[in-house]
């Protein structure tokens, strides 16, 4: 082992007045201008006050000058906001001892998209990249009293429809995103599901959607700091901190860094005037390493690097980071080509679900909802989420909640399902966004992997775009598709953040999984493709990215956006919020129909619109069910499964578990329980039941499984036990059985099969299977008895029920809450206990609350 360097562990402001004998004053000083801020449409005379950070929709709404887009079929009348060109002012003071800084900049953390900047009439900045930072030097502009900012904001279709009709040949994109008969939206660098998309309306919003603020600085800043982590291991981690200043004139200065107070280097050095780059390198002994969610702690440790400058100024920055290797493995094996993610030397299982942005106008996505919907991925035992290539670059608080719950993010750049212009201009703009985002980014242990974007290789040789031209322009589009993804998104990164994993598209195996031999897959076979659940079985790659099927929310969401007499499927509003149109062009009752089909065969006729809802989310989470038990059980093949989507951005029918309003679907139930762990995944083909045991655990477990058979009663028609070790980190099949013998002469319609892993008294693993479609089961109404007693953080609700209930659907009629489980099927006879937490207290719960089971919705 190398000798640790050690100093003495001394405060940066210790070490400062040591250096300096004076004053110590803080470089940087930032004023955020958020106040004052008032908005009009351009063309108009009339200032209203608007909200910075925000959007001209939430603007107007805010106002009283616009309705809910969301609600009904709004929508379709607010189209206007994005064709108008809009002005956002504010006038503000500023502290003298800013203005006395030797630079000061002003910081646009994000401008959307076409933003023209005056400060105090001089026009300082014209942008056009809402992922980008801007910053310019403004300070000989600036006045201690009555400065003005206005920032006009222009419509992206003047600005785009003339880049449209010079372009060197037409762009194509997937008629079901960007909904307008002239396409234009991969012109622009702004978030390309504000264009629409098959889970989301087109508003095409503006506005100064991330703060503004003035950064005055002197003598010397930390521009930024990169942490590379050279090597870890359990006995040490080799930390290389490399730190990019900024020095208003050539100067000696003092640098330290930090990890949780432990010195790991300190220095003095002299800086150029301008920008400086230094690595310190240091070492964490025995450092506590960061795992995923489930196979160890999220531990992160405060890296801090402080300057101090000769003259007393000191200027330091705080990173998280958490200590971990991590490797997309990629080579030969068995199989083919693999792909997978090793972490601290662990092949580890992905589970988890694609992430889109949460709502159309982000400057409502609170904390709180960032936490929610992080914490509820690791609830359902997630360890990754793929942020989406048609979305943004999310905010900082999305990555640092990954890093504490344990959650890796495959993180597409913002390119989907279209093609791309290659000019210089848009070539370099491009690069600019990727130097920004990775620089913001690149120090979290939760981003595992970079991944060009969402489907355009895949829409270009595989559904037929490339054959809709000439032989010498498919020559040209090709060359211009390899220059953005091959060349200067790589460039890019390889200047930002050269070792992680970087794949120039996903996927990069196609869409379906025959044979699974190497990279990602997009299986849509199962919906867009209209093939049984049961081909998911067929359909297994070495990571499975995207797979999924469609429900509605729950009638309580559903009634947040609808009149009482839109509830209706078939309704122009409940159509409006149904946007999966593929193939059939602007079809708006394909997404229902392949709903409805999948459902005729897998359950009955729900009786009434409620029920239709409910029944939905069942489906999907049957059918998703499938697909996961498929995954985990051919492991390590496969090393990866992603259903889409864990969210939405608007309330919508469409393939998430949590909905817009942030209620938990079927899907997400199940899905915890199918990401727990251990898994038993019961595998019935032909005439042969395969009990599997996955696990995650990097131990062996011992134990006994049982798999026994019941009548829907509760009368057992048949038993196996065998005592069992169950492998680490493996799947494998423990016990044959042949299904004649299982079944007997019962009724298979009347039967389920109840697979238990356990040790001692507890139960470690718990899977119900059976024999027939939920449709053809013979399932009695239950008596089921249901008392509530006050819990710790709300109600605890016990069950128990005298014949098999299937997909218990607990309710809390007016109040919102969560329910620590729902859409279970309870086991005749046997108690259950169900927490619900309520957002407020509930007077009458034993009133309020409403128990359902499949045989209600029919
Ligand atoms: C995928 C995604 C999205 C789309 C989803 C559902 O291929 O990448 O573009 O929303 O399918 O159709």
């Amino acid at each position: 082992m190398r000798k640790p360097f050690f100093t003495a562990l001394i405060l940066s402001g210790l070490i400062a007045r040591a250096w300096t004998q004076q004053e110590i004053r803080s470089s940087l000083q930032s004023v955020e201008l958020n106040k004052n801020w008032h908005f009009r449409e351009a063309s108009g005379q009339t200032w209203f006050p608007a909200s910075v950070p925000g959007c001209v929709h939430t603007d107007l709404m805010r106002n009283g000058l616009i309705p809910d887009p969301f609600f009904g079929t709004n929508e379709q009348q607010l189209q206007w906001i994005g064709e108008k060109d809009w002005i956002y002012q504010t006038t503000f003071d500023l502290p003298a001892d800013l203005l006395r800084r030797d630079s000061v900049e002003l910081v646009f953390k994000g401008l959307d998209t076409y933003a023209r900047v005056t400060l105090n009439d001089s026009i300082l900045l014209v942008t056009n990249n809402m992922f980008r930072e801007w910053r310019r030097e403004c300070k000989a502009l600036l006045r201690k009293r009555g400065n003005a900012l206005t920032i006009r904001f222009g419509n992206v279709f003047d600005e785009n429809l003339p880049r449209y009709r010079n372009a060197p040949y037409p762009l194509q994109a997937f008629d079901n995103n960007d909904q307008a008969k002239i396409k234009i939206a991969m012109y622009s660098r702004k978030a390309q599901f504000h264009y629409g998309w098959d889970w989301g309306p087109r508003l095409v919003t503006c506005g100064v959607w991330r703060p503004v603020l003035f950064e005055g600085w002197s003598s010397c800043r930390i521009r930024n700091v990169r942490v590379i982590q050279e090597s870890v291991n359990n006995a040490e981690a080799d930390i290389a901190s490399s730190l990019q200043l900024q020095s208003s004139t050539t100067q000696r200065v003092r640098i330290h860094v930090s990890a949780d107070g432990l010195a790991l280097s300190d220095t003095m050095t002299v800086l150029q005037k301008g920008f400086n780059s230094i690595v310190l390198k240091g070492i964490i002994p025995n450092p506590k390493l960061w795992w995923t969610n489930g196979m160890g702690s999220q531990y992160l440790y405060s890296l801090r690097a402080t300057v101090v400058t000769q003259n007393g100024y000191t200027d330091s920055v705080t990173t998280r980071i958490g200590v971990r290797s991590l490797k997309v493995v990629r080579g030969k094996d068995s199989v083919g080509i693999s792909f997978f993610i090793r972490l601290n030397g662990v092949p580890v299982f992905m589970k988890g679900a694609n992430y889109i942005p949460q709502d159309n106008f982000q400057n409502r996505v609170t904390p709180e909802r960032y936490e929610f919907i992080v914490k509820s991925a690791a609830q359902a035992n997630m360890n990754m989420l793929r942020v989406w290539g048609g979305g943004i670059y999310e905010e900082d608080l999305f990555y640092d909640l990954c890093d504490k719950y344990g959650i890796l993010v495959w993180h597409d750049l913002m390119f989907a399902c279209a093609m791309y212009p290659a000019d210089e201009a848009f070539l370099g703009n491009v690069k600019h966004e990727i130097i920004d985002n990775v620089k913001r980014i690149r120090n979290h242990p939760s981003i595992a992997l970079y991944c060009g974007n969402n489907e355009n290789h895949a829409a270009w040789y595989g559904w037929g775009w490339k054959e809709l031209y000439p032989p010498a322009m498919q020559v040209d589009c090709e060359r211009d598709l390899r220059k953005l993804f091959d060349e200067v998104i790589p460039e890019a990164l390889n200047e930002t953040d050269p070792t992680r994993y970087y794949q120039h598209s996903s996927p990069i195996a196609g869409f379906n999984g025959i044979p699974p031999v190497q990279g990602d897959i997009h299986y849509w076979g199962v919906w867009h493709g209209k093939e049984p659940f049961e081909d998911y079985e067929k359909n297994i790659a070495r990571f499975v990215s995207e797979y999924g099927f469609q429900s509605y929310p729950q009638l309580s969401s559903v009634s947040k956006f609808t009149e009482p007499n839109d509830r209706e499927l078939h309704s122009p509003v409940m159509l409006s919020h149904q946007r999966c149109m593929a193939d059939e062009r602007r079809d708006k009752e394909y997404g229902n129909r392949l709903i409805a089909a999948y459902m005729k065969k897998l359950l009955r006729s729900p009786k009434d619109f409620d029920s239709y809802l409910y029944a939905s989310q069942v489906l999907q989470a049957e059918g998703v069910k499938m697909a996961i038990e498929a995954h985990r059980r051919n492991m390590p093949a496969c090393m990866g499964s992603l259903y889409w989507q864990i969210d939405d951005c608007w309330p919508v029918a469409s393939w998430s578990s949590i909905d817009y309003y942030g209620e938990w679907k079927a899907l997400h139930y199940y899905a915890r329980r199918l990401y727990e762990p251990l898994l038993i995944a019961p595998r019935i083909a032909e005439d042969e039941v395969s009990v599997f045991i996955v696990s995650d655990r990097l131990e062996p477990v011992s134990g006994e499984l049982q798999v026994r058979v019941l009548d829907f009663e509760g009368r057992e028609v048949y038993a196996f036990t065998s005592p069992v070790s169950v492998k680490a980190n493996a799947s494998a099949t423990y016990i044959k059985l042949r299904k004649g013998d299982v079944v007997g002469r019962n009724d298979e319609a009347r039967l389920v099969m109840v697979s238990r892993l356990t040790s001692g008294d507890s139960t470690l693993a718990e899977n119900l299977t059976y024999f027939k479609y939920p449709k053809d089961l013979e399932l009695k109404r239950p008596e089921i008895k249901v008392e509530v007693t006050n819990g710790r953080d709300g109600y605890e609700i016990h069950l128990r029920s005298n014949t098999l209930a299937k997909n218990v659907y607990l309710l809390c009629e007016g109040q919102e809450g969560f329910f620590s489980d729902n859409y279970f099927d309870l086991l005749p006879h046997v108690a259950r206990r169900v927490e619900f937490m309520p957002k407020k207290e509930i007077a009458d719960i034993q009133h309020a609350l409403k128990v359902f089971s499949l045989v209600d919705s029919y």
